[in-house]
């Protein structure tokens, strides 16, 4: 069975290949009465665009969105909602020249081992331009989380190889290519990819997701649980190779008293958790960090197979991304908040009548 739909009571459907005629996807479940054009889904469609700077792919995309349905007068009606996207600058005879190879690190091998054939052309649906519509449907669940609960979902790039930020400031993010906390690195890193893209190489980064105000309650124990459904809804995403929430791998080296997030009236004392025990939101902010493994298209050349299982030697030309974690940003903030939309859905469903339990412990330190 395929399983391209992601959510239980607002679900997303994606289908598209990187080449074909069109991406698009189909939102259901959505509450009516939002407001929703298609001038909406510009901002964050263009934080994920390639060839917005020399460091990306210089694949030129307009982007541009189509509300076939579910809106009327500028509203979500509760119907379904399909977008589509039309692609108008893919590139097919880049691939020629591994149309029967596999290129190593790539889904060229598993695509074939699984489905007997694949569409080649900029690796088909595994082609990072997939999620492209990911973040047009995260749009409309970061609208509804901020109107209903004043939730902000935000993330940043918090690793490039083995460069870490040596300062935070979440004004620095917006205003650099690398989505990088800290303005004092940015000809720093322009230098990096510079001499990275020189290479023909590539580097994997890390991304920091943080949704703030969510309140407490939402998450399924045991096998709906807020944080596993974090980790699936990154882990979609192409070349993630991990997931962690709050502390994550750091938390084997804490002692006890070292990971509990001690409870005060003011507040909760740390945030080790991440926003999330049990599997259930605290009300602390939920954190979460995506590991993104190096692009695998690279034009340097690598033992590989072809379909006939001969040995080759695989050359990888074409537009590809140096860290495609770069551009992953606006493409995590989608996922978080898809989550957060269908969980709170979920919870209001089972738990509305609940109302408010008292004490609400503030969320505290972020
Ligand atoms: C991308 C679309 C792709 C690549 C790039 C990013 O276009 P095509 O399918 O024609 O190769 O430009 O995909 C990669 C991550 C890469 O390095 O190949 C996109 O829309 O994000």
């Amino acid at each position: 069975m395929s399983a391209n739909s992601f959510g239980r009571l607002f679900t997303v459907t994606t289908f598209g290949e990187s080449h074909g005629p069109a991406i698009g996807c189909v939102i259901d479940g959505c509450p009516p009465g939002i407001a929703l054009a298609a001038g909406d889904f510009a901002h964050d469609l263009a934080r994920r665009a390639t060839g917005k700077s020399r460091h990306t792919s210089q694949r030129h995309e307009a982007d541009e969105v189509e509300i076939l349905s579910g809106v009327y007068e500028g509203r979500t009606t509760g119907t379904p909602i399909a977008l589509l996207i039309r692609n108008t600058d893919a590139r097919s005879k880049d691939y020629d020249r591994i149309v029967e190879q596999f290129r190593p690190g790539h889904a060229d091998y598993t695509y074939w081992q699984k489905y007997g054939l694949r569409d080649p052309r900029g690796g088909g649906r595994s082609s990072a331009r997939e999620t492209t519509m990911r973040v047009a449907a995260g749009v409309v669940a970061k609208r509804w989380l901020a109107e209903k609960f004043s939730i902000r979902v935000r993330a940043h790039v918090a690793q490039i190889g083995d460069v870490r930020p040596h300062a935070f400031d979440w004004n620095a993010v917006e205003a650099n290519p690398f989505f990088w906390p800290d303005a004092s690195q940015v000809g720093e890193l322009e230098a990096f990819m510079d001499a990275l893209r020189k290479s023909g190489d590539s580097i994997g980064a890390r991304i920091d997701a943080i949704a703030d105000n969510v309140p407490p309650g939402w998450g399924e124990p045991i096998y709906g649980k807020l944080d596993a459904e974090i980790a699936a809804a990154m882990m979609s995403i192409n070349a993630v190779k991990g997931v962690e929430i709050g502390a994550g791998f750091a938390s084997v080296m804490q002692k006890g008293s070292e990971h509990r997030d001690e409870m005060t009236r003011e507040g909760f004392l740390g945030n080790q958790a991440g926003g999330i025990l049990g599997g259930i939101s605290s009300g602390q902010a939920i954190r979460c960090s995506v590991a993104f493994k190096p692009t695998s298209s690279l034009r340097l050349p690598a033992r590989g197979l072809d379909v006939q299982g001969n040995e080759v030697e695989v050359v990888t030309t074409g537009r590809h991304d140096p860290c495609v974690g770069l551009r992953s940003v606006p493409i995590c903030e989608a996922m978080l908040a898809l989550v957060l939309m269908d969980q709170a859905l979920r919870h209001r469903a089972q738990c509305g009548d609940v109302g408010d339990v008292t004490p609400r412990i503030p969320a505290g330190r972020p």
